[in-house]
């Protein structure tokens, strides 16, 4: 097999009910999966970090067992994808077998490599981020990636040599000024790297919760998780598969992950004489009243009652098309309400309507011939997929969005302009027939081009075409040239795709 397009998320603590977050990484990768598999062989990974302090505390405080709790929750967060029409191919648990069988070969490939010592941990630990820090560090007496509160630890531990790397972690970053994205992030981590590294602990000596150390303790829950992205796809069982898709070209995070997969995973990769990734694109927060989203500040959205009230496709249409990806955006329910009634009822559910029942009232619902060589549209339109292709996959997503909307408008404005009900009325045949042929053509490419963001309504919008084929096929067969949609296609205009949805009041 040759290389494929192998794309990652986080894997999510199981400390509790995902927010709409959550679903944005696994939204965006799924938008990126969908595009990729339009080309070629795709792997699309999320899952569940269910070891740790944090999540044996969340357990304890239900009163539950750790497996107990974490059995209970996965379901939660499969569900959520599924509410999100996410279609990933493997789920990974790092509760599971599979996973904790090569963790602890990691941990003896280290030891044996000499990458990894005994020595004693004092310090501090933020059990929120799971996350060791210095004094000096500590902002206010706090953690300074979450302002909360941090415990004392004093344990004797294994360390992995972490500051061995950074020479060629400093090299790695210069030669390859792109492979941390958005910049800001690389800026960040270089300087990082520039004031100097400290060899990481990556056991906890005082923990039971996690993947077991043979003369006790267990794995520091960071190595355990970072080591999903490997363990998933075969690594040290099958090489073929292995190396089908690693180096991955997309692993998404939230950039507050960044030190842990910029600076530290590369170094693990390393030390197991595996590659870094291609690409590591840490994107911005979702944020309420200017603060990140999250669980326990008490300001986090329900995903399952978002989807609910506004749809599933209209909130991954919103996630996308908000912000730049890689900027923090915030919440709005307001603004949902406006991107769905303007952009998905106005714009797209009313060239659909409009364009359907007129097939319906002038041609019986059947789309006519024309000759698409003389088309307008067709000639500035015919190859935008090429580049709505080529931005999503430069995780440009919102410019994509913005190139589709061209497309949306340009058929919206033909309806204005071309008048067909007065092309009817003069008995003006093959004008009446271009112009007709050209907006369910039009049509029938926004569906697919518009399938991987939004995939439930596309799929609607594609049957009430009457197009046959898959939605999803390949684009460079499916776009290829403007008239791909055969003449005497029977239609079945239906119920508007995004019904129009009372105004939000602002919060
Ligand atoms: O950090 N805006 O898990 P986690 C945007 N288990 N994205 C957000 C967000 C927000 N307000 N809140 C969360 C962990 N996310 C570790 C990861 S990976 C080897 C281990 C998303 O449950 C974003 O992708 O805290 C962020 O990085 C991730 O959820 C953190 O999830």
């Amino acid at each position: 097999m040759s290389r494929a397009y192998y794309v990652t998320t986080p894997i999510y603590y199981i400390s509790g009910n995902p927010h709409i977050g959550h679903a944005y990484t696994t939204i965006v990768a799924d938008v990126l999966a969908r595009t990729a598999r339009t080309i070629g062989p795709t792997f699309f990974l999320t899952g569940t970090d269910e070891h740790g302090q944090k999540v044996a505390n969340a357990a304890a405080a239900a009163g539950k067992t750790p497996q107990a709790w974490t059995d209970e929750l996965v379901p939660h967060w499969k569900a959520l994808f599924a509410a999100y029409h996410v279609e990933y191919d493997d789920f990974i648990r790092t509760t599971q077998a599979r996973h904790v069988e090569k963790v602890q070969r990691v941990f003896e490939r280290l030891r044996e490599r000499g990458d990894i010592y005994r020595g004693k941990y004092e310090g501090w630990y933020c059990v929120y981020d799971e996350t060791f820090w210095l004094e000096s560090k500590l902002v206010d007496g706090r953690c300074p990636t979450c302002g909360r509160e941090v415990q004392w630890i004093s344990e004797e531990d294994w360390f992995f040599r972490l500051s061995a790397y950074r020479d060629r972690l400093i090299e790695h970053f210069e030669r390859r000024p792109h492979w941390v994205q958005p910049r800001s992030v690389y800026n960040e981590m270089m300087a990082i790297l520039r004031e100097g590294l400290e060899d990481l602990s990556i056991s906890r000596s005082s923990l039971h919760w996690g993947v077991p150390i043979p003369n006790g303790g267990v794995i520091y829950v960071w190595l355990d998780a970072l080591l999903n992205y490997i363990t998933a796809i075969g690594w040290s069982e099958d090489a073929t598969r292995f190396h089908t898709y690693w180096p991955a070209q997309t692993q998404l995070i939230g950039k507050e992950i960044a030190r842990f997969h910029t600076i530290v995973w590369p170094a693990i990769l390393w030390a197991l004489g595996e590659a870094a990734p291609e690409l590591v694109f840490a994107h911005g927060w979702i944020t309420v009243d200017g603060q990140k989203m999250s669980k326990s500040l008490d300001n986090a959205v329900d995903p399952f009652m978002l989807a609910q009230r506004f749809g599933a496709d209209a909130i991954r249409y919103f996630l996308l098309r908000e912000a730049p990806f890689g900027s923090d955006f915030s919440y709005s329910e307001e603004k949902i309400a406006q991107r769905r009634n303007s952009d998905l009822a106005n714009d797209l559910g009313n060239l659909l309507q409009r364009t359907l029942s007129m097939l319906q009232r002038y041609r019986d619902g059947i789309v006519p011939p024309a000759d698409v060589s003389r088309s307008e549209l067709g000639r500035r339109f015919a190859a935008l997929h090429v580049t709505v292709r080529e931005r999503i996959l430069d995780l440009r997503f919102r410019e994509a969005l913005e190139g589709i909307w061209e497309l949306v408008t340009a058929l919206n404005r033909a309806i204005d302009d071309r008048k067909p009900w007065e092309l009817h009325k003069n008995d003006r045949t093959s004008e009446l027939n271009a112009v007709l042929y050209d907006l369910c053509e039009g049509l029938r490419r926004l569906a697919i081009m518009l399938a991987p963001c939004m995939p439930e309504r596309m799929r609607e919008m594609w049957q009430q075409l009457g197009t046959p084929g898959r939605i999803d096929e390949d684009w460079s067969v499916s776009l290829r040239g403007w008239g791909g949609l055969a003449p005497l296609t029977q239609t079945a205009l239906a119920a508007p795709l995004f019904p129009k949805m009372d105004a939000v009041a602002p919060t």
